[in-house]
């Protein structure tokens, strides 16, 4: 990933897309494991932005999504502050969080990006709906969000419906599917490679089949890089652990790939918990992982 010269990192200090208290210190966390220090270290001008303002209030649940109010309030300010970032023509960083900051980072990032193309890294899918969600937490619903499908007030953040085509989508390592997500994923034809396929074909033919599938296609490509997709031995820091996940190995494959083809142009990573981590291992790997997306290379 050559083409940019300046990354931009800006925190998401929000947990309020689901119950579990903690994966708010996610930014700080990666800040304390030596992001912007690992980024510097690689030749980039790195801004960082800090952490936009969560309010954080007593739990609320309204038409069956909780804290409705403050994720559409958080999703708008990071919305706002990434198309700053695109604007300068800087890669944008943003560590959450929980997932549901996704909706408002892709309502940025598809203002000055039209035919966006997004990785999916995760073992959920989180294309649930206020009707299909089993538990009411928003940040199961994000891809759906950006799809144009799901609670209008979320759908319409950023003025643009929708935000990505369901052909422009890549989920990779997939292993938790709800019903409802079963049926949409068929419905629209959304490409999956789960964790079968991942053992089956293995993560190189995995990796090349997603750069062939954009390739040419798309005029950009954001990599939404869930930690829970990693297996709970590697990054054992997250909500939602699901066992049989991808090493932290075929990570690195991963995004080593990815950066080889400079086809990545914005990425966030999500869902780490510093309450349930040991000794800050989720973080860490975290910020290797960034540094492997922005081109280090072993040798
Ligand atoms: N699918 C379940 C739900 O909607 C669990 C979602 C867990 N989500 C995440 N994001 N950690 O990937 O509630
Ligand atoms: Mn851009
Ligand atoms: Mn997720
Ligand atoms: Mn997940």
């Amino acid at each position: 990933m050559k083409k940019f010269q300046k990354v931009s990192v800006i925190g998401v200090p929000m947990d309020l897309g689901q119950k579990r208290r903690g994966v708010d210190m996610g930014p700080s966390a990666m800040r304390y494991a030596g992001l912007i220090e690992e980024i510097q270290s690689l030749d980039f001008e790195v801004e960082d932005y800090g952490d936009i303002y969560i309010n954080r209030p007593g739990s609320s649940k309204e038409d069956g999504l909780r804290n409705l109010e403050e994720v559409i309030k958080a999703s708008e300010e990071l919305c706002r502050k990434v198309c700053e970032i695109e604007a300068e023509q800087s890669f944008p960083l943003i560590l959450g969080g929980d997932h549901s900051i996704s909706i408002g980072s892709i309502a940025g990032i598809s203002q000055r990006h039209h035919n966006l193309g997004v990785i999916w890294y995760d073992a959920h899918p989180d294309l649930n709906t206020e009707e299909t969600s089993p538990s009411g937490n928003i940040h199961g619903m994000p891809l759906a969000v950006n799809l144009g499908i799901g609670h209008s007030r979320l759908t319409e953040i950023g003025g643009i419906v929708p935000k990505v085509k369901p052909e422009n989508i890549v989920i990779i390592g997939a292993r938790s599917i709800d019903e409802g997500e079963r049926e949409l994923i068929k419905e629209q034809g959304i490409k999956v490679f789960t964790m079968h396929e991942i053992d089956r074909i293995g993560m190189t033919k995995v990796i090349e089949e997603t750069i062939e599938h954009f390739a040419g296609r798309t005029d950009g490509v954001h990599l939404s890089f869930d930690l829970d997709g990693i297996d709970p031995l590697d990054a054992p820091g997250v909500g939602t652990p699901v066992l049989g996940g991808i090493s932290y190995r075929e990570s690195h494959l991963a995004l080593e790939m990815l950066a080889e083809s400079q086809l990545i142009t914005s990425a966030e990573f999500v869902e780490i918990n510093p309450i349930l981590d040991n000794k800050n291992q989720t973080a860490d790997v975290a910020v290797a992982l960034v540094s492997s997306l922005l081109g280090k290379k072993l040798l």
